[in-house]
């Protein structure tokens, strides 16, 4: 599965990149960039092409991540991303929400770059741990830190991995392929000169990766 984020500030352009790379991407991700720039009606035109994440990294107490949560699915928004070491009572709140929407529910266990190692390296497991307990459907790791993601599929062996990182962020596709169930680009398809093949491409090499 290729997951496109797409981190635009320009509603025709995130059209235009979307149109040009559909036969090749699963789902958008939308994360705060285009949202604010654009409006959250933003979420309903794509999610009329394509399925859509929403990545509001949400971390706020309970009743306010409902809100959030609410907002994303009611804006036609298939699934949303919250951070996890808010802990338990939070991914409960987003899980009651996403349930009436037949929603789907992903939390990131550690972020891609280097300075997550300093605190929320320390609880991914925990993290994963607890996402599992609570149902929900899958979790974001990072594919700049392999060990990490091998070490979260050992815990939730049954979750739904995707995995930011690779291209811009240099992690390596051969790396985690075999550990993830998805891929999560952005500007490597969205600034290539040809986005559609650098879709096309990404994709291949993904599902090839996966199989060696
Ligand atoms: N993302 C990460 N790392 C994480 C979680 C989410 O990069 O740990 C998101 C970014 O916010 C961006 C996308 O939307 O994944 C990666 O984009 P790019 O680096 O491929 O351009």
């Amino acid at each position: 599965m290729l997951v496109l984020a797409l981190d635009l500030t320009s509603r025709e352009k995130a059209l235009e990149i979307v149109e040009k790379t559909r036969d090749f991407v699963d789902a958008v991700k939308v994360n705060y960039p285009i949202v604010l720039s654009c409006g959250i009606e933003i979420v309903k035109e794509l999610s009329e092409i394509k399925r859509v994440i929403a990545d509001f990294k949400i971390a706020d107490i309970p009743y306010t991540s409902s809100l959030i949560a609410e907002i994303a699915f009611k804006n036609g928004a298939n699934a949303v991303i919250s951070h996890g070491f808010v802990g338990r009572d939070v991914l409960e709140e987003i899980m009651k929400v996403a349930e009436n929407y037949d929603g789907k529910v992903y939390v990131v266990t550690e972020l891609t770059n280097e300075g997550a190692r300093e605190f929320m390296g320390q609880f991914a497991r925990k993290i994963a741990e607890i996402a599992k307990e609570v149902g929900c459907h899958g979790l974001i790791a990072p594919a700049t830190k392999p060990e990490r993601v091998r070490e979260v599929r050992e815990v939730a062996k049954n979750l739904e991995i995707l995995s930011p990182g690779i291209g811009a962020q240099k992690g390596k596709l051969e790396e985690i392929a075999k550990y993830v169930d998805g891929i999560i680009v952005g500007r490597s398809i969205y600034n290539a000169d040809n986005p559609k093949e650098a879709a096309r491409k990404i994709k291949e090499e993904f599902e090839k990766a996966k199989l060696t």
